[in-house]
């Protein structure tokens, strides 16, 4: 067993104070999001006999089917529960601003929490400044993912079992979260001393959780066709990948399958096109005509994904960032964004 924090404790005493309790993590949740999530309510039910366990989590996407306990997900929104029900306390997950818990309803939730003065726990792993919910409780500890957090709190500090569901759902969170240990960070080494006891319990393995993870769906061949056969590799290097209004017409291209295509684009081939520093993509926005959405890429330090985003009004990070632009058609728009990155090619002349 480790040292057990104050944080930690004040979070064993809430629990055990409360018969029902609400979980929540971000909307569009990610396998490390849901994980955390499922493992949560696993943890509550077994070690803790909590009466009432709910979870919550919208607009949420069939990929994650196969971690254990999902149909126990609560997908009509915590803010319909919040009308008529209260809990003994409410714990928040994998996230710390209230617009991510509900597309629509965040400012709902946030009054109905501040009006019935719910408890509130916020249980993260991003950056702390951006946080602005104002919680009871707000254990932050630099992790990986909020699996790895939940990993700390209740198996290395307060030394509860895992069960082979547990153990599933944290697993398959940190290596989601980690991209399977490719990211640096300055917990990787506590990542990997939780790997033995997590792949013990565990009923997945790596190999299952990368098969499954990894997969592409078939609905998005033919955009990802598109974008490749639009690619362009410069001499710069710059790489982008383009669809154009036509190419959504004569293939009768649909939104899921463009993002799912272009997040592919992104994260698998772009900047692993051995010439290419920093690249884009950009797609016509199907929800409005004349809207395009450009995504930048960066790889090196010379290239600021950021700045590119902000010569066209939009936002981001060094590596990655995004902005939606207007123009009459989508050979301006790209057009535009090629204008926007001139004064950053070449930094250095
Ligand atoms: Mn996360």
């Amino acid at each position: 067993m480790g040292n057990i924090t104050t944080t930690t404790q004040q979070l064993d005493q809430i629990i055990k104070e409360s018969n029902s309790i609400f979980i929540a993590c971000h909307s569009s949740p990610d396998v490390d999001a849901m994980g955390s999530l499922l493992a949560l309510r696993q943890i509550l039910l077994t070690h803790y006999k909590v009466k009432d366990v709910r979870i919550f989590a919208e607009s949420m996407s069939a990929m994650l089917s196969f971690l254990p306990g999902i149909s126990s997900v609560n997908t009509h929104g915590l803010f319909k529960t919040l009308m008529h029900e209260r809990p003994d306390a409410l714990i928040f997950l994998d996230f710390n601003m209230w617009h991510m818990v509900s597309p629509r309803f965040s400012e709902q939730i946030k009054q109905s929490a501040f009006e019935y003065q719910i408890p509130t726990i916020v249980i993260d792993h991003h950056p702390v400044e951006i946080k602005n919910i104002e919680s009871t409780l707000f254990i932050n500890r630099e992790d990986s993912s909020t699996a790895q957090t939940l990993f700390r709190v209740f198996h290395d500090e307060l030394d509860l079992p895992l069960t082979a569901d547990i153990a599933n759902c944290l697993l398959a969170g940190i290596l989601s979260d980690t991209e399977r240990f490719k990211y640096h960070h300055p917990s990787l080494e506590y990542t990997f001393s939780t790997m033995p006891k997590l792949l013990t319990s565990a009923t997945f393995t790596i190999q299952d959780l990368t098969e499954i993870m990894t997969t592409y769906p078939a609905y998005g061949v033919k955009s990802l066709e598109v974008f490749l056969s639009n690619m362009v590799c410069d001499e710069d290097g710059l790489t982008y990948a383009v669809i154009h209004d036509h190419d959504v017409i004569r293939h009768e291209l649909k939104k899921p399958a463009i993002s799912v295509a272009a997040k592919f684009v992104m994260s698998h081939i772009m900047l692993a096109i051995d010439s290419s520093k920093w690249g884009f993509v950009m797609y016509p926005y199907l929800n409005e005509v004349g809207k395009y959405t450009v995504s930048f890429r960066s790889k090196t330090d010379e290239f600021s994904a950021r700045l590119a985003a902000e010569q066209l009004g939009g936002g981001g990070h060094d590596k990655a960032s995004a902005v939606r632009i207007s123009a009459d058609d989508s050979e301006k728009a790209l057009q535009k964004v090629l204008e926007a990155l001139k004064p950053l090619r070449n930094p250095q002349s």
